[in-house]
């Protein structure tokens, strides 16, 4: 009989459980406590003198090595998950060797910085991840490639070798593993969460390392709770619906006294820490997405070289991941250390500005193709007889963000009618923006600590009306866990419209 000895929460561990429960073979289970330090105790070392899980014994023999562990349990029943077929066992046995070699220890290093130290309530080592980065994308990159031939890495058939690879990513969202370049590994680890033996093994992960998404508890505010995630409070500026029409003028004018200003309804709100469902939040039912994007380019500062060689980016990035005809980049706002003074309604003030803490969304179920025809003359009409939505792209610049960050109000929480317009005064002309009146079924999120190498995407304006987001409000806040001496937030904020 094989004995298995290990916690299914360590990533060696879900390995084997997985695999086991994929060849089918019986086991007896010993539980080792590795979050407890149970694998350095002397009676374990008897077992495996290097203190590690998993290890297995079937009678005197005794297997240290997770990946030796599947080929034996695989031939002990003769399984198609480990075929007897030379170049396609040889093919597997180099799967499994590149992990144990390279792949793990390189997924290892974003397990224990995004989800270990949070867990052990220390901050992640920023400098361990960046200097990871490269490598990681080399080695996702070969498989990728590997994988956008066949549907599994060896080919047709689900093997050990895929179970191998797939545990040191096990975690990818909180592990926050930069997929969006490698489509096909994308769609591969998609594939394995469908498999019944990955699913079956999920739990116990979760119940280790995201004890609030197992258990649906909520952590403590304010701090980094035993759950790993920071889910904390925070003032939200929402707005009164009163009589009267709610304005803000971006000129001096005696029409400004005793108008209703928006942001008058401050309420206290939890905001989730999204990292742990990250690739999860979709455009169309959330009203935003999280997206890894990477660059050269970093001057911020000159509208022009901006409009010139990153707007480009920012056309294709769109074209890709929400697969529109055509893109038009009509419009970009850097938030900045050098903008912080500036008031909201600065007249002169057009893409430098300091945050917006007032809960709001840029365009109006009138304003979105009113801005259509602003820009696009003669051709808005036939481009508006087709599907229009709005994207603000809005990515970190120049450093990890620290303080102020971007929160979501999720449009699943946050019906039509919670939205009501701002009318905004130019001297020139008038805008609508929606301002939102508070509900306690709001549900905000965002993602701690975003790097500049991620966006968010926002729609602000969708002309389906066939039940996908439409509008998603949202809002810088004040976050009440950011260290005093935080560096200001910097970011830059792209207004797009594509035409499907
Ligand atoms: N190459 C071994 C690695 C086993 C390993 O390192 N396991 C980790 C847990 S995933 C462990 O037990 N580490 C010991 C410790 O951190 O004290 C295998 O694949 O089984």
């Amino acid at each position: 009989m094989l004995h298995i000895y290990l916690d299914p929460g360590t990533i060696n561990s879900r390995k084997v459980l997985a695999g086991l429960a994929l060849i089918g073979t019986k086991y007896e289970y010993h539980f080792i406590d590795f979050f407890a330090g149970a694998q350095k105790s002397e009676e374990f070392k008897k077992i495996n003198p290097h203190a590690t899980v998993p290890a297995a014994t079937d009678g005197d023999l005794v297997l240290t090595e997770s990946n030796a562990i599947l080929q034996y349990a695989a031939d002990l029943e003769g399984n198609a998950a480990y075929p007897k077929d030379l170049k396609k066992r040889a093919d597997i046995n180099r799967w499994l060797l590149w992990e144990a070699s390279a792949w793990f220890s390189c997924c290892y290093v974003y397990l224990v910085e995004y989800v270990v130290k949070p867990l052990m309530k220390t901050e992640p080592d920023q400098a361990a991840i960046d200097a990871q980065g490269p490598r990681w994308h080399q080695l996702a990159s070969i498989l990728d490639e590997r994988l956008s031939k066949s549907k599994w890495l060896t080919g047709d058939e689900v093997s050990i070798a895929d179970l191998a690879v797939a545990a040191p990513m096990h975690m990818h969202a909180a592990q926050r593993l930069p997929l969006e370049q490698t489509p096909h590994l994308k769609r591969w680890i998609a594939e394995i969460e469908a498999l019944p033996c990955w699913q079956q093994t999920q739990g116990a992960v979760d119940k280790a390392l995201l004890p609030e998404a197992a258990n649906g508890t909520k952590s403590a505010n304010g701090t980094n709770g035993t759950d790993g995630h920071k889910d904390v409070q925070a003032t939200f500026n929402y707005t009164k619906d009163v009589q009267q029409p709610t304005e803000l003028y971006f000129y001096e004018s005696d029409a400004e006294k005793n108008i209703h200003e928006p942001g008058d309804d401050p309420h206290e709100m939890t905001v989730h820490d999204g990292w742990h469902r990250a690739d999860q939040f979709s455009v169309d039912k959330e009203g935003f997405s999280l997206h890894s994007f990477k660059t050269a380019y970093e001057i911020w500062d000159d509208d022009t070289a901006v409009a010139k060689e990153f707007y480009p980016e920012i056309v294709d990035f769109l074209k890709k991941t929400q697969n529109a005809k055509r893109v038009l980049v009509f419009d970009h706002t850097i938030r900045s250390k050098t903008n912080i003074s500036k008031k909201l309604t600065q007249e002169t003030s057009t893409s430098q500005r300091a945050p917006v803490t007032l809960v709001h969304c840029d365009y109006t179920a009138e304003s979105g193709p009113l801005r259509v025809h602003q820009l696009m003359g003669a051709e808005a009409k036939d481009l508006l007889s087709h599907r229009v939505a709005f994207f603000n792209i809005w990515k970190p610049i120049r450093r990890t963000v620290e303080e102020h960050p971007l929160a979501m109000c999720d449009v699943t929480s946050s019906p039509p009618d919670d939205f009501f317009k701002l009318y905004l005064r130019y001297r020139d002309r008038n805008g609508e923006n929606y301002v939102m009146r508070h509900s306690p079924a709001h549900k905000w999120w965002y993602f701690p600590k975003m790097s500049p190498e991620q966006v968010i995407l926002l729609k602000t304006f969708d002309s389906a009306t066939d039940g996908r987001a439409r509008f998603v409000g949202h809002s810088a806040f004040n976050d009440p866990t950011s260290p005093a001496d935080a560096p200001t937030r910097e970011s830059v904020e792209i207004r797009t419209m594509a035409f499907f």
